[in-house]
């Protein structure tokens, strides 16, 4: 027997005509999005953001990250709200749905309590995190990992992009540091949703992903020093090859994973070769190892093997090697009480649904630190992200958002 506001659902078409609003902001070069963290496209989505909030009844708090909390008024002004987040950033190649999805999703549970009446105990806060990313500035997860008390702000403030912009600078530069001070909020909950970036929902037909836990994580930056030499008359044995260092490094570390399923990954993603000229033998080589596990065993015996292979490759090719972490989370277990909460607000709604580990990383992760957290995901086409083609249907975003609406509903607690 259906209680009352089991049938509620969110606006479907307001969603998926905000989500295209927002992708025009920052555009790619092939139908996905290029608004990374702390570029004036950013500047301009956050600003977009704050408009909606504030036209929908929230009022805007920033904190000296950047972090954007919007809030709806509880009618407990005791009571800790219950946060809605994820992040408006992209990455250089990004798809529109990867972060945004679950911040205008926020907006919607808010834009649909609004057209409802309904009133809640506990306020609601729509939050994007600065820089999830961590594409432009290193490690993903920056603005939530010091909300969490996880990293200092000031090492986030000193961190730089690839052009050698400082966090900080650019923070003040695009007008987004906030009176706020970071992490001196409290939570009653956080919701993040999220597209599954994996092809686990799709494949398996189901329409709700009930996150329970999320992989652990290690990126390693490696610095391979050779010497830069003449490409054409430098005779092959008297190379000092940064560039083959870095190639063969880049295998093993897929080999490190293989060896290591069914549940890890590894790859190489980001390569600065110098001189990273056609005719020069790369003298220096900077690169990222990207790799991940559920398990937390897996995942530092991955991190000591990929150490061991790159010593090892170095000195067959007499280069110098220089190793060090710049991004690290443990893998993480969400909020049981929560996690059955969605899984109650899918059944509820006649979802296919199953229980999933999050194979990317999110602020979701780092705020579980501090507060009780959990995350709902939506299947992607072929799941495909952090790809311009990354695609999600209206209605998969839909469906998760009325499941997000539910559970904060149960969550927040329905007054009148
Ligand atoms: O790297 C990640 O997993 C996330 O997409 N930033
Ligand atoms: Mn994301
Ligand atoms: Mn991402």
């Amino acid at each position: 027997m259906a209680a009352p506001g089991d049938n509620f659902r969110i606006d479907s078409a307001r969603l998926w005509d905000s989500l295209m609003e927002m992708a025009k902001i920052g555009p790619g070069v092939a139908g996905g999005n290029n608004r990374q963290t702390l570029t004036d496209a950013d500047s301009e989505g956050r600003h977009l953001f704050r408009r909606w909030c504030e036209a929908a009844g929230c009022k805007m708090g920033v904190d000296s990250m950047g972090n954007m909390f919007a809030t709806r008024a509880g009618t407990d002004p005791e009571a800790l709200p219950v946060y809605i987040g994820s992040h408006l950033d992209t990455q250089p190649t990004g798809g529109r749905f990867d972060g945004v999805l679950g911040v205008l999703a926020g907006l919607e549970v808010v834009r649909t309590m609004n057209d409802l009446g309904i009133r809640t105990k506990h306020p609601l806060v729509v939050t994007n995190w600065t820089n999830e990313e961590g594409a432009r500035f290193a490690p993903a997860m920056l603005a939530s990992g010091v909300f969490a008390g996880i990293l200092t702000e000031e090492y986030a403030k000193a961190r730089t992009d690839l052009d050698g912009k400082v966090f900080g600078e650019e923070l003040a530069r695009v007008g987004w540091v906030g009176e706020e001070k970071v992490g001196a909020r409290k939570m009653h909950a956080m919701f993040e949703y999220h597209i599954e970036q994996g092809p686990i929902l799709e494949a398996e037909g189901k329409e709700i992903g009930v996150v329970t836990h999320g992989q652990g994580l290690w990126w390693l930056e490696i610095t391979l020093t050779g010497k830069a030499a003449h490409t054409g008359s430098t005779p092959m044995h008297m190379r000092v090859n940064a560039g083959l260092g870095m190639a063969r490094i880049t295998e093993r570390v897929h080999q490190i994973a293989m060896s290591h399923q069914p549940n890890a990954v590894g790859a190489v993603g980001q390569v600065t070769v110098s001189p990273n000229s056609r005719n020069v033998i790369p003298g220096k080589v900077v690169f990222t190892v990207d790799i991940r596990s559920p398990e937390q065993a897996k995942l530092d015996t991955m991190r000591a093997e990929v150490e061991r292979a790159a010593h090892a490759v170095a000195k067959e090719l007499g280069l110098g090697c220089a190793i060090e972490p710049v991004g690290h989370f443990d893998p993480v277990a969400f909020d049981p009480g929560l996690v059955k909460v969605v899984r109650g607000a899918a059944e509820k709604l006649g979802l296919s649904h199953m229980d999933i580990i999050s194979g990317a990383g999110h602020d979701a992760c780092w705020i579980s630190r501090v507060a009780p957290t959990v995350m709902i995901m939506c299947p992607c086409v072929d799941g495909l992200s952090h790809n311009e083609a990354e695609l999600i249907t209206e209605d998969w975003a839909a469906k998760g958002a009325d499941v997000l609406f539910h559970a904060v509903v149960e969550t927040a607690g329905v007054v009148g």
